[in-house]
């Protein structure tokens, strides 16, 4: 079969290093700390890690602020760890992901130091720089993370792009040479034996040409995104990239690609298209907030089951997708979908179950394995994200108080993902012997790998089941999906079938007990039970009750 992939077989496990494991006390995880581990990703079972940027940054953002492409943060390692990280997961069966980010690099980048140096620099033409207009920026278009997206530079009396934080300038994808330049940085890289790539924003590297205002400022959102939102070069693009580095190496792709429907989805990952294999999609992402992501309101089962079928239908058979609930950027996931207080471990393994029987790559974020959750931040200085930061600071200039800011933060800010890894009860949950760069989540004591590798029914062990199921039963990844109970508000459930193989997924997501009746067609064997997250006697009727956040998976 042409369409089976390695890709599609295997889960794949997200670090964010900087958070992750400290090997050298400085309080901050490395390179090193990683290598530490690899036993314990390899227990775990997952095929492929997915590293948040390594590469030399002065840090605005975390590391997607990249002052070299060909150099290791300061703060992380060296080269050699990171040729000694990438043969230890390689001699483990592991294979490493790296993050591309190329829509913009750091203004500490040799290309944007010497492309603010003049307007005939021959880097000028590298970035986005304009003249002012009616003494302002050169267009009303927002940024990402507040304020306008154009900084004024006095030494050229011009202004730069900036989608993101002011030191982060935008590339000019419409200069060749810049493309040139970020093939030739991803080829080094691929040379090197990493397994592929996960593209930071890359559906925002086309800009309309002459920049347009956007005529709708008052949308109470970003302004001026649909001017780069898979704007009109991308394809052409990505088709180059293809062409000229990706096809050349047996590699994995997944773009971070925020506004896309199925429908311009396809245009990047359909087989023939030869652009690339996944994206990460933000449909299911925007289901509680309406306008941006800091107006909160309640979200809905039957909006998640409509987005998931609706993703999984449409690129069925020419596609593939890529299934996530939570990541660097967004709160814990059994915070946000499930119950972090009553049914942490229930909810954390149900939500597990969604991800690793639907069709698609399954993507697992760091401590989602043992149920971590969302921290609580007690005033604004414990936080560190720059998004964070700067909403907080025009909310306040707006009038918003601290109480009312911290409300909102304590459900959405970035740093409830990026708080420590949290590996056993002592110190700092054993992330760093000194002082951690962003608080540890206080639950720790309670929460960590050490306590869950010593509890058979742990969250830890039910991702490593998941995970050896989705190896002995191909129907798991390449099996079709067929609802049930789609208009029910509490019942998640489908059936997968692949060749003569055939599962059932029943999931409650409530927390009230809820009943499931069998089709008649489906209980026509006795069903074997593959997992659950309770205990239960596998004396099957045609009517299941099931329990608050209970999953089960039978083979039918
Ligand atoms: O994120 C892009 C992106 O869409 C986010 O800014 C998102 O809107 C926000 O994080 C939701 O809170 C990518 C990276 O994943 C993120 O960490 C970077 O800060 C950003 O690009 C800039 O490189
Ligand atoms: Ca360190």
């Amino acid at each position: 079969d042409l369409h089976k992939k390695w890709w599609k077989e295997a889960v794949v496990y997200q670090i964010y290093p900087r958070s992750f494991y400290d090997s050298n006390g400085d309080g901050i995880g490395d390179l090193p700390g990683i290598i530490e581990k690899l036993d314990y990703l390899q227990e775990l079972g997952v095929d492929v890690i997915w590293l948040n940027p390594i590469y030399k940054s002065p840090n605005a953002d975390n590391g997607y602020d990249i002052s070299d492409y060909y150099d290791i943060m300061d703060e992380f390692g060296t080269m050699e760890d990171f040729d000694r990280l990438l043969n230890e997961a390689h001699k483990r069966g592991i294979k490493i992901v790296m993050d591309l980010v190329v829509n913009h690099t750091s203004d500490e980048h040799k290309w944007f130091l010497e492309s603010r140096k003049s307007k005939d620099n021959p880097y000028r033409d590298f970035y986005f720089w304009r003249p002012g207009k009616n003494g302002g920026p050169p267009n009303n278009w927002t940024s990402f993370f507040s304020g306008p997206a154009w900084e004024y530079d006095e030494l050229t009396g011009e202004y730069y792009l900036h989608l993101f934080a002011v030191k982060q300038p935008d590339l000019n994808w419409n200069n060749p040479q810049v493309r040139q330049e970020i093939y030739k940085m991803m080829k080094w890289w691929l040379d090197k034996g990493i397994d592929g790539f996960r593209m930071d924003v890359i559906n925002l590297i086309s800009k309309v040409e002459g920049l347009p205002d956007d005529p709708d400022e008052n949308q109470g959102g970003l302004i001026g995104f649909k001017y780069y939102a898979n704007g009109p070069r991308v394809h052409e693009y990505l088709q180059e990239m293809n062409r000229e580095v990706l096809s050349k190496y047996d590699i994995m792709t997944v773009g971070e690609t925020p506004f896309v429907t199925p429908e311009i989805a396809k245009l990047y990952v359909e087989y023939d298209r030869n652009e690339l294999n996944m994206l990460f999609h933000f449909e299911h992402m925007d289901m509680d907030c309406s306008g941006s992501k800091w107006n909160i309101k309640p979200w809905k089962l039957t909006d998640l089951k409509k987005i998931m079928y609706k993703w999984y239908l449409a690129l069925k058979d020419k596609g593939w997708n890529s299934l996530y609930l939570n990541n660097h950027d967004q709160p814990r996931m059994v915070s946000r979908f499930g119950n972090d207080k009553e049914y942490r471990v229930e909810s954390a393994k149900l939500l597990a179950t969604l991800l690793h029987t639907w069709q698609g790559t399954p993507y697992i974020y760091q401590g989602e394995e043992i149920g971590m959750t969302n921290c609580k931040f007690e005033s604004i200085d414990e936080f560190r994200d720059i998004e964070t930061l700067n909403w907080y600071k025009e909310m306040k200039k707006l009038g918003k108080s601290d109480e009312e800011l911290l409300e909102i933060l304590n459900k959405r800010s970035r740093d409830h993902a990026r708080t420590p890894m949290q590996w056993d009860d002592s110190e700092n949950a054993g992330f760093t012997k000194g002082t951690p760069w962003i608080k540890v989540n206080p639950n720790y004591k309670e929460i960590n790998v050490k306590k869950a590798l010593e509890d058979k029914n742990s969250v830890f062990y039910y991702y490593k089941k998941l995970i050896e199921l989705r190896k002995k039963h191909p129907v798991i990844v390449y099996g079709d999906v067929q609802m049930l109970y789609e208009d029910d508000e509490k019942i998640f459930a489908y059936t997968r079938s692949y060749e003569d193989e055939r599962l059932l997924v029943v999931m409650n997501f409530s927390e009230e007990e809820s009943e499931f009746l069998a089709p008649n067609e489906i209980f026509t064997q006795k069903p074997e039970l593959l997992i659950s997250n309770y205990e239960i006697d596998d004396n099957i009727q045609e009517k299941i009750v099931l329990k608050p956040y209970e999953s089960r998976v039978y083979k039918i």
